[in-house]
């Protein structure tokens, strides 16, 4: 029996459950939901198999990408307010051992000061910031990308 290729994770942080409810201004109408479907169908179209999960626990996101060494073949996360944040997240990433594209639905570079820097993106193999739900489609190609050439 041929064994099926391992999904990518798609990770989501914390309150982006509240996605399409609060702040459309900033982040869009589309809710999780919508955007875990477009994660799906994007991976369909890549031959990806997409899983996607959400925690507003740091401890959950951090065991998730622990559990994604052995059970995917790549992360794509936004990390949310734990971005700016998360030395602990960081060291999951950089531990992994596979890759990981960063995505932001917001430009972080227009918003506050504080959300400038992301302890994230230095461990990360791409950054997309501001392309709202589509920068997930952007990300999950160029993961597809990367995991052709490893
Ligand atoms: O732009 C992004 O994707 C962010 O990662 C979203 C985070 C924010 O802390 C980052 O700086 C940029 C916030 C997610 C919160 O999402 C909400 C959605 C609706 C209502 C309230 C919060």
């Amino acid at each position: 029996m041929v064994t099926p290729a391992a999904p990518v994770l798609v990770l989501n942080g914390p309150n982006l459950n509240l996605l399409g409810l609060r702040e459309p201004a900033i982040y869009g109408t589309d809710t999780l939901d919508t955007i875990e479907r477009l994660c799906h169908d994007t991976g369909k179209g890549l031959g990806l198999r997409v899983e996607c999960r959400q925690s507003n626990h740091e401890g959950v996101l951090i065991d998730a990408v622990q559990e994604a060494r052995t059970a995917h073949r790549g992360i794509v996360i936004n990390p949310a307010g734990y971005s700016h944040t998360s030395v602990a997240l960081r060291d999951a990433l950089a531990a992994v051992g596979l890759p990981v594209v960063e995505v932001h639905l917001s430009n972080i570079h227009r918003r506050e000061e504080f959300r400038h820097h992301s302890y994230v993106s230095g461990v990360a193999d791409a950054v997309i910031c501001g392309a709202g739900a589509h920068g997930y489609a952007l990300a999950l190609t160029h993961l597809a990308r990367l995991i052709a050439v490893d």
